[in-house]
């Protein structure tokens, strides 16, 4: 595939910060719930060394907002994830597989509680809204859904807590992870959370206002010199070594959340009732056939635009490999494959065609650091 030049228009949405980021270099860009998310700035390994380093300042606004509320929001959400949200409390984060009524992956949120009837369903890259709508209406629920104006400013990386409490006070220092609370700023009020996609550690600024996110974005910049911050953005290296999945990726709406990994946010034994349930116990009863793994491949590139399959030494199918990138830290290609039952052994190999030459890789762990 060639690369190829997206025509402009309306359906596809830029950001409050576009401009800003266009004025300082971004390289690629992602299409995101219908948004322009950037992908690069001066290259994937130079922009995965700084993040690991300084700090960095992303327009993930593309990470829209679900906001769900009303009388009956709590019970509606919970309808939409299997993890179990019943002691769920007002100023935390919750990260929460969406699934249907099938048992199958729909989304990947972060889940906030801005109040016991207020929620906001930060999303992965595919239409919750219409999802959640549907399931309102089906139920008679008592809610309001909406996508209100909300452009999060995410700031990554080691010096991140430095950076952020140059301008908002020594107190956000104390915010724990997957917590949120209001901090104040130049006549404004903003509702930050200890998050984002990198494993460096950082925030995530959800401003509610146009111009007050640009002045405070341009502020980030001249408060953040003398830590080197630079404009950034999910990094594919980053995140495929911390595993931190992507949605359409990853996984979509074929796979279900034990083979993607999710134990752990799936509550089978809890009271509560969400979509799905009775096919999730089945299939955990069953055992799942296929899972998400690490892979390691001997190679130094790899373009992915489709699934790549992987063979054993007779052909058979391995498994498909789904995001993959070169590694500067592992020196080899790293990836994030859905593996077969039996080849999903740490260590199995598996054979592997790049660019009509035939390489061989391994299985191994997720996350890899
Ligand atoms: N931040 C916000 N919205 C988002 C994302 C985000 N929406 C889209 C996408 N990212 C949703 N997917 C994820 C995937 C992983 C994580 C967050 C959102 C994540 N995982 C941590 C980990 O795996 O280490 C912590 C999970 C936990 O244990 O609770 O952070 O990034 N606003």
């Amino acid at each position: 595939m060639k690369n190829f030049p997206i025509a402009k228009s309306r359906r596809l949405r830029s950001t409050p910060y576009t401009d800003r980021i266009e004025a300082q270099g971004v390289s690629s860009y992602t299409v995101y719930n219908h948004m322009l998310l950037p992908a690069s700035f001066k290259s994937l390994e130079a922009d995965y060394q700084h993040l690991k380093n300084y700090v960095q300042v992303w327009d993930v606004a593309a990470e829209r907002q679900v906001e769900i509320s009303g009388k009956d929001s709590a019970k509606l959400v919970q309808l939409m994830t299997c993890r179990d949200l019943s002691k769920s409390k007002v100023g935390k984060c919750y990260y929460a597989p969406l699934i249907d009524n099938e048992g199958l992956l729909v989304n990947d949120p972060i889940i906030n509680k801005l109040a016991e009837d207020k929620w906001w369903l930060s999303i992965a890259d595919s239409d919750v809204i219409f999802f959640a709508k549907g399931l309102a209406a089906g139920n008679n629920f008592e809610v309001e859904i909406k996508e209100p104006n909300v452009n999060i400013l995410a700031v990554q990386g080691p010096l991140s807590n430095d950076l952020m409490a140059k301008l908002f006070g020594e107190k956000i220092k104390q915010l724990k992870f997957f917590n949120f609370s209001y901090f104040d700023f130049k006549d404004n009020k903003y509702f930050i959370a200890r998050s984002g996609w990198s494993k460096q550690g950082g925030f995530e600024i959800y401003v509610e206002n146009d111009q007050a996110g640009q002045d405070l974005y341009d502020y980030l910049f001249e408060s953040g010199k003398e830590f080197n911050v630079r404009p950034g953005c999910p990094n594919l290296i980053e995140r495929i070594e911390g595993a931190l999945l992507s949605y359409g990726n990853d996984f979509d709406n074929r796979d279900n959340p034990f083979e993607a990994n999710f134990d752990k946010f799936i509550n089978l034994d809890s009271e509560v009732n969400f979509l799905g349930k009775d096919n999730l116990k089945k299939i955990n009863q069953d055992g799942i056939t296929r899972k998400l793994r690490g892979v390691k491949i001997d190679h130094n590139t790899i373009d992915m635009y489709c699934e790549k399959t992987l063979f054993d030494d007779n052909n058979n199918i391995v498994g498909y490999v789904r995001s993959a990138a070169y590694s500067p830290t592992f020196k080899q290609v790293v990836g994030i494959a859905m593996i077969n039952k039996p080849y999903w052994n740490t260590k199995d190999q598996f054979k592997i065609e790049i660019n009509e030459k035939i390489y061989v890789g391994t299985v191994c762990d997720l996350p890899f650091i």
